[in-house]
């Protein structure tokens, strides 16, 4: 790299190529600097958003230093990359995340204490970058870091929406939606206005045959909107290497308004273009594992998947290698199946723009993609009408049709006269309106398919995939189980925790070689360790009963059991289950002497997660959690012996104080409905236990840390299927305790009875989809032997602290090393520390 930089600039080059900062001195100087100048503030009106502003630019200028010396690298050494194209990266914070990431937190810390500030209340000003639901944008942020940590040329692609997740507020006991305007101040991002790509939608297609007799097809007329880069530098953890997330956003293309319309005095649409080609990437939607189907939605798709492919695209072209070698040099992740178009417009590029044969573009399409799937519930599973793609990409529609009629003779082919299968793998669903399968596509399209968990990637080759197995054969499907970054969601969020296991492996080495956490076993009789083991979890325990108070205004005692289900409000996570455990537990309590009582250990239930928007369901649930809270909090027989908690607004950031906290978490999803779960990984890794069924990734968990280490109930996957059918079609008696529970419901006891009836009648009488009632009875007792274990705290921590250390596998780097040697086909990159 050096060597390239043309002499009359290399010694100011050179002089500038310095990592970090010297000392907290240079730091604090960088952030003066920054206040003064960029901010343009004086020092003495210098408050805590100001300091975590100019702390940030301080950071981000090191990072962009490191970013421009990874980005010249890679061009230089002119290796494979991979991209990762994601609707969704939930990053949350970044200032604590690069600051520990450089490995400068300490510098930053004493020098903001310099400067009047504690680094906790400064880091406390951002604002979480929120462009995701939940577990899927969260894995996309994880994998973001490994990349980075591991030095793994990978850039990722997303929408720079102004609206992220919104906020959750709770006003008298409901959810409501605030707007999430996070842009006002975002230091960590740069607009590349010089990075622009026109994007065309609607139009029509014309076609021609040229002097060879080959048909040529030109998409034409329509309307154009202009894509506009972001980038965010994506620091890896001891390392220098400094990725790329590139968001785009949409501008109009014809520039600011139309001076036409305003100079003939028609103001108000003048400016109509513009605001319309903005609202594409205005908001994220809200939905997390359901498709609505909206056409902004597929507007929203194409878009970033266009700007994508033609930066991709445009990168490779300089090389000026043959196309053939496009997957030598490529590799694309589809992280679900919202970016699956890029299937169709990297063939659209290849046979329509560059020329290239059908067989020849096609071979390079499907060597090019991998598609993961994240879900096997059918109301998440993509599908879009085709008179909507008519109308908003015509040529897209005609290739879809020509993909399928070429996958279609191929499988007639392997399977002659099996119209029915046919049917069945078409990539078109013969329906009215027909529909595209967006899946069958991705699959068509892709060279691999994963799944995210063992179970998870079983269930969709012998379920919604089996077809498809028969078709290509058993090898283009494979698992890689979900990880996490220990980075964040260890060192970052429990730092305590994080420094005693330092102490005990002897380094930091832990962070990125997980599987180091086994030593720290070797301690799990030292007395001195367990006490510090319990009072880091103590510690983080009156932190989050901090929290409580000052949110919810209840007082919770830190030495109760904390048991925790934060996650996206759905009836397949089955937080109905949990709270109706807690009304059998309050019910239980009230039917005893105060005597009796005293023998009960005492519990505090937190729940946090928002709902979408327009599911009822789920808002009923919230609705029930804050309604039972408000009686039992309030019931002086109960004391402390129960609490429920809603925490508002849950999210990256809050996640992080929370997860440190919590004894026991639960993922207690009907079997064979959670793909994985991630927030099970990051719970252990904390040293908390869990309660869960036998579901995603807690099967792999369980194997991991060993049965006695974790609490399983219910039914299992397999046999599912058989219990649905037994409720519609045999005889279905809710479970007695649970028939109790909802007695007290219809009594009244938590306000308004018809407020809750449709959770209810789900169970009672709608057939019980989630098997509620039938997995209510051993919840309950499993929930019996949690307190029972609980008890024993001597017992406790020795199941905490091997939990802990055997949970080296769930790493995202582990997951990452997977992805690049069995799908990517790519190697790291080092970066020499100069
Ligand atoms: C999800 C799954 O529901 C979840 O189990 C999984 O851990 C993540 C990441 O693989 O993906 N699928 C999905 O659509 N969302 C998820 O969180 N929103």
């Amino acid at each position: 790299v050096e060597a390239s930089i043309p002499e009359p600039q290399r010694k100011a080059w050179l002089e500038h190529q310095t990592h970090g900062f010297k000392d907290k001195d240079g730091f604090e100087k960088e952030v003066v600097r920054h206040v003064e100048t960029t901010l343009a503030r004086s020092l003495y009106n210098c408050d805590e958003q100001a300091a975590y502003s100019a702390c940030s630019l301080a950071f981000r200028d090191r990072l962009i230093l490191e970013w421009n010396r990874t980005q010249q690298r890679q061009t230089f050494a002119d290796s494979k990359r991979v991209y990762y194209l994601s609707l969704e990266f939930l990053m949350g914070r970044a200032l604590d995340n690069a600051m520990l990431n450089i490995g400068q937190k300490d510098v930053a810390k004493a020098g903001l204490a310099d400067l009047g500030f504690r680094i906790e209340d400064v880091i406390e000003q951002e604002h979480d970058a929120a462009l995701g639901n939940g577990g899927l944008g969260r894995l996309a942020a994880c994998f973001l870091d490994s990349l980075a940590s591991l030095n793994y040329p990978a850039w990722g692609y997303g929408l720079r929406y102004r609206y992220g997740i919104f906020k959750q507020e709770i006003i008298d006991g409901y959810q409501v939606e605030v707007p999430d305007y996070w842009l006002d101040f975002n230091p960590w991002e740069f607009p590349r206005h010089d990075v622009t790509v026109d994007i065309q939608f609607y139009g029509h297609v014309t076609k021609r045959t040229d002097d060879n007799g080959k048909t040529i097809a030109t998409w034409e007329g329509g309307e154009i909107v202009k894509a506009v880069a972001y980038d965010v530098p994506i620091p890896g953890y001891a390392t220098p290497s400094t990725n790329n997330l590139r968001l785009w956003s949409s501008k109009a293309a014809s520039g600011e308004f139309d001076f036409q319309k305003f100079n003939s005095g028609d103001y108000e649409n003048s400016v109509a273009d513009q605001q319309r080609a903005e609202t594409i990437s205005a908001v994220l939607y809200p939905n997390d594992n359901l498709d609505r189907g909206k056409e902004l939605r597929l507007k929203q798709q194409y878009f970033w998947v266009a700007a994508s492919l033609y930066d991709i695209v445009r990168r490779f072209k300089k090389s000026k290698r043959a196309w053939k070698e496009f997957p030598d040099q490529v590799a694309i992740q589809l992280n679900d199946t919202h970016p699956t178009l890029a299937v169709v417009e990297l063939q659209r590029i290849l046979v329509d723009l560059e020329g290239l044969d059908w067989e020849e573009a096609w071979n390079i399409v499907t060597s090019t993609f991998g598609y993961t799937n994240h879900t096997v519930l059918p109301e998440a599973l993509e599908k879009w009408s085709v008179p909507l793609f008519q109308h908003l990409l015509p040529r897209h529609l005609q290739l879809i049709y020509d993909i399928n009629l070429f996958f279609l003779q191929s499988v007639e082919r392997k399977f002659p006269k099996d119209r029915d299968m046919l049917a069945r793998v078409s990539i078109i669903e013969e329906s009215q309106p027909k529909m595209i399968r967006m899946a069958h596509l991705a699959i068509v399209g892709s060279h691999k398919v994963n799944g995210v968990a063992e179970l998870h990637s079983d269930l969709i080759k012998t379920t919604i995939f089996k077809d498809f197995v028969e078709v290509f054969g058993p090898d283009k499907f494979t698992n890689v189980t979900n990880g996490i970054t220990p980075r964040r969601w260890l060192h970052q969020a429990n730092p305590r925790l994080s420094e005693l296991i330092s102490s005990k492996t002897g380094s930091n080495n832990f962070l990125k070689d997980l599987t180091e956490l086994a030593k720290i076993e070797h301690y799990k009789d030292d007395a001195d360790f367990r006490k510090e083991w319990a009072e880091i979890k103590y510690a983080n325990k009156v932190r989050l009963a901090k929290h409580i108070k000052n949110t919810t205004g209840v007082d919770v005692n830190p030495s109760a059991l904390f048991d925790v289900q934060v996650k996206r409000i759905h009836e397949y996570k089955r937080q109905q289950m949990n709270i109706f455990g807690v009304i059998h537990r309050y019910l239980t309590l009230k039917s005893l002497s105060p005597e009796e009582r005293k023998k009960f250990q005492p519990r505090v239930s937190i729940f946090g997660g928002k709902a979408a928007p327009g599911y009822w369901m789920a808002k009923q649930i919230i609705h029930l959690i804050n309604a039972v809270g408000a009686v039992v909090n309030n019931d002086k027989d109960i004391g402390d012996l129960l609490k429920v908690i809603f925490l508002e607004d849950y999210n990256v950031s809050k996640a992080e104080m929370i997860i440190p906290a919590s004894d026991i978490s639960e993922h207690i999803s009907t079997a064979g409905t959670e793909a994985s779960g991630t927030s099970n990984m990051k719970f252990v890794l904390n040293g908390g236990l869990i309660i869960g069924t036998c579901d995603g990734a807690n099967i792999e968990i369980t194997r991991e840390i060993g049965e006695q280490n974790i609490f399983l109930f219910g039914n299992l996957a397999e046999d599912v299927e058989d219990i649905r059918h037994n409720h519609t079609y045999g005889s279905h008696t809710v479970d007695p305790d649970l028939a109790k529970v909802f007695e007290a419901i219809e009594k009244g006891t938590f306000g308004e009875p018809n407020d809750f009836m449709g959770m209810i009648s789900a169970v009672r009488d709608h057939g019980d989809f989630y098997l509620v009632s039938d997995d209510f009875h051993s919840y309950i007792e499993t929930q019996e032997l949690v307190d029972k274990a609980y008890r024993d705290q001597d017992g406790w921590i020795t199941k905490s602290i091997e939990s802990v250390a055997r949970m080296g596998f769930f790493s995202s780097d582990r997951c990452i090393n997977e992805y690049a040697e069995g799908i990517w086909n790519i190697e790291p990159l080092p970066i020499k520390e100069q």
